[in-house]
């Protein structure tokens, strides 16, 4: 299987799993869907030794049904139990939750996920640890002075074991970045509080790997990751309402039938 396939994979899970649960958030899951499966399956160490092993802290955490799914494809725990997403008593929970094997933190109020990795990355180098750290972060959780605080933090330590990676698609949960909370120039900010900078079409695997695998030295990383909310679904694609909106009715197999006919 390659990484573009395991991308499509966890969509079609995901998707799946928001019709059953009636969960929403799924436009912002298939947005980053080509970062996370590149990330597992060509760049982190997912050694069991936890000595050495990379974390990553899914800061918006809301999108938690790919990472679930892709865990799953992992082996951290078995699919079946994807079944149980957003379940009465389910570890599935509908924000990532710590309680899922292979999740390192619990995620879901936009801005904590961040901060809490940058200070996973500092412990790792007090105590001479050789993991990386890395999280994934919406544009719209930008909004957040904790993002902010993050980047000054993780700067001032020179915290070149930590890589930000935002998926950016332009979009929030009330509408478009430029119009809730202008954010650009995005990268010339984090420039500015002392971070490598690296951008990306959020979609294109190759670049993304490239990027990843780009060792900064003595200051943190963030790669700007230019993506499409609801990526590879026509009706969702740069479309608000599917921010919120449950996957239901005739959507639910049209949404199948695209995934699958992009599948490589
Ligand atoms: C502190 C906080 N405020 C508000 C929310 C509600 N909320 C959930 S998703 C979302 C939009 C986030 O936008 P973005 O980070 O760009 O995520 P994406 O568009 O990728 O889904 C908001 C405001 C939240 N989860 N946490």
């Amino acid at each position: 299987m390659s990484s573009e396939e395991l991308a499509k994979k966890i969509k079609l899970r995901a998707w799946n799993m928001g019709y059953e649960a009636k969960a929403s958030h799924m436009s912002g899951n298939f947005s980053m869907a080509d970062i996370i499966a590149v990330l597992y399956y060509d760049c982190i160490n997912i050694s069991e030794d936890d000595e050495i092993r990379d974390r990553v802290v899914l800061s918006k955490g809301h999108c938690c049904a790919v990472m679930y799914a892709l865990l799953a494809e992992m082996g951290y725990f078995p699919k079946e139990e994807l079944k149980t997403f957003g379940r009465n008593g389910s570890r599935l929970a509908c924000h990532i939750s710590y309680k899922v094997p292979g999740v390192e933190w619990s995620t879901g109020s936009l801005g904590h996920g961040i901060s809490v990795a940058s200070g996973i990355a500092l412990n790792g180098k007090l105590n001479n640890k050789s993991y990386h750290v890395y999280t994934i972060c919406g544009d719209g959780e930008c909004d957040e002075g904790s993002v902010w605080e993050t980047a000054m933090f993780a700067a001032h330590h020179k915290l070149d074991n930590f890589t930000v990676i935002i998926d950016a698609n332009n979009m929030q949960a009330m509408g478009n970045i430029e119009d809730i909370l202008k954010l650009e120039p995005l990268a010339d900010k984090w420039q500015a509080f002392g971070w490598d900078v690296l951008e990306v079409d959020g979609h294109d695997h190759k670049a993304i790997k490239e990027a990843v695998r780009h060792q900064s030295k003595k200051m943190p990383k963030v790669i700007v990751a230019h993506t499409i909310k609801g990526k590879d679904v026509s009706f969702m694609e740069n479309n608000l309402w599917w921010h919120y909106q449950v996957p239901f009715g005739e959507y639910y197999q049209r949404a199948i039938d695209e995934i699958k006919g992009n599948l490589i």
